[in-house]
C-alpha cells in the first residue's frame, strides 16, 4: 500500500477562539502549529488566512506571511484555500493562488453549508482551475457531495486539471454529504482509476473514518477547521495531538507514513 500522506487543516474559516482558545490564528502561530504537526509526521497544512481580529480573510500578504514563516520552519507542503468563508467573492478566494503556493484547494460544486450556501459556479470552477493552472499551482479537489467528483473530471477532461489527480472528501458538513462508512465507500467508487483520496471527517466522524481511510489506502486529514475534539467533550489542545494520534494508529495498523518529499513525489509537485 502507498504510504500515508497526513493532511492537517489548522485553521479553517469558521470556528473562533470561543470554540477553543487553542485555534492558531496569526502567521506565527499558524507557522508554529504547522511545524509541531510536521514533527508529528504531517506531510501537508491546509491553511486559511484571517485578520488579527479573528475574522477569516484571503489577504495575498497574510497568505504570504504564513508561506514564509512556515517554510523558514519546515518543509511541509503548504496548501493554501480557495474556499475562503461562504460571503467572499471568487475573486476574492483566488487570491493566495497567484503566491504560487505548491497546493491548493479547489472545491468544484455547490452545496449546503450549515445555514449558509457554500457557491461554486460551474464557470468560477473553470477559473479557478485555470488560475490554478497559469501559477503552477497543484489542486486538491475538495468533495462535498458525491456530484463534484463528475465536475471535477470535467474540468480535467477540458484540459483545465491533469494527472495525478488527488481528492480529499469533506464528510459531515451539515448539509452535505454525511460522515458515514458508506458514504465513503461509495465516493471511493466514484473515482478514477489513479486518482488519490484523503477524507476530512468533520466532528465525531473524523477518527472513524480516518481509521477507515488507512486501512482502505486512501490518505487522512485531520485538525481544527473540521474538528476541535480530541474525544467527546474535551477539547484537543493542538492541531499536533491528531497528527500523533493518526501515526499512532497508522503504526499499529502497520501503515508507513509519507514524508513530505515522498509526497512531493506521489502528488506531483515539483522537488
Ligand atoms: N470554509 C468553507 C466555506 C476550502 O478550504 O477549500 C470552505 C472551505 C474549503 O474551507
Ligand atoms: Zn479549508
Amino acid at each position: 500500500m502507498e504510504k500515508l500522506i497526513i493532511t492537517v487543516a489548522l485553521t479553517g474559516a469558521e470556528v473562533t477562539r470561543e470554540h477553543t482558545p487553542y485555534l492558531p490564528i496569526t502567521p506565527d502561530e499558524i507557522a508554529q502549529s504547522a511545524f509541531e504537526c510536521w514533527k508529528a509526521g504531517a506531510a501537508i497544512v491546509h491553511v486559511h488566512a484571517r485578520n488579527a481580529d479573528g475574522t477569516p480573510t484571503q489577504d495575498k500578504e497574510i497568505y504570504r506571511q504564513i508561506i514564509e514563516k512556515t517554510n523558514e520552519l519546515c518543509p511541509v507542503i503548504v496548501q493554501v484555500s480557495t474556499g475562503g468563508a461562504v460571503w467572499m467573492t471568487p475573486e476574492e478566494r483566488l487570491q493566495p493562488v497567484t503566491l504560487r503556493p505548491e497546493m491548493a484547494t479547489l472545491t468544484t460544486g455547490t452545496v449546503n453549508f450549515g445555514d449558509d450556501v457554500f457557491m461554486n459556479a460551474p464557470k468560477d470552477l473553470e477559473t479557478f482551475a485555470q488560475t490554478m493552472q497559469e501559477h503552477g499551482v497543484r489542486p486538491e479537489f475538495e468533495v462535498f457531495e458525491v456530484g463534484m467528483i463528475t465536475n471535477a473530471m470535467r474540468l480535467v477532461k477540458k484540459g483545465l486539471a491533469t494527472e495525478p489527480l488527488h481528492f480529499d472528501f469533506v464528510m459531515g458538513v451539515p448539509g452535505a454529504i454525511p460522515g458515514t462508512p458508506e458514504n465513503l465507500l461509495h465516493l471511493i467508487k466514484q473515482l478514477p482509476a489513479g486518482a488519490s483520496w484523503s477524507v476530512a471527517g468533520v466532528g465525531r466522524s473524523q477518527l472513524p473514518l480516518s481509521t477507515m481511510a488507512i486501512l482502505l489506502g486512501g490518505h487522512v486529514r485531520v485538525g481544527f477547521e473540521d474538528n476541535i475534539y480530541y474525544t467527546k467533550g474535551v477539547l484537543a489542545e493542538s492541531n499536533a495531538q491528531f497528527v500523533e494520534r493518526i501515526v499512532r494508529l497508522a503504526n499499529e495498523l502497520g501503515r508507513e507514513v509519507a514524508t513530505p518529499d515522498e509526497v512531493r513525489k506521489m502528488l506531483g509537485l515539483p522537488l
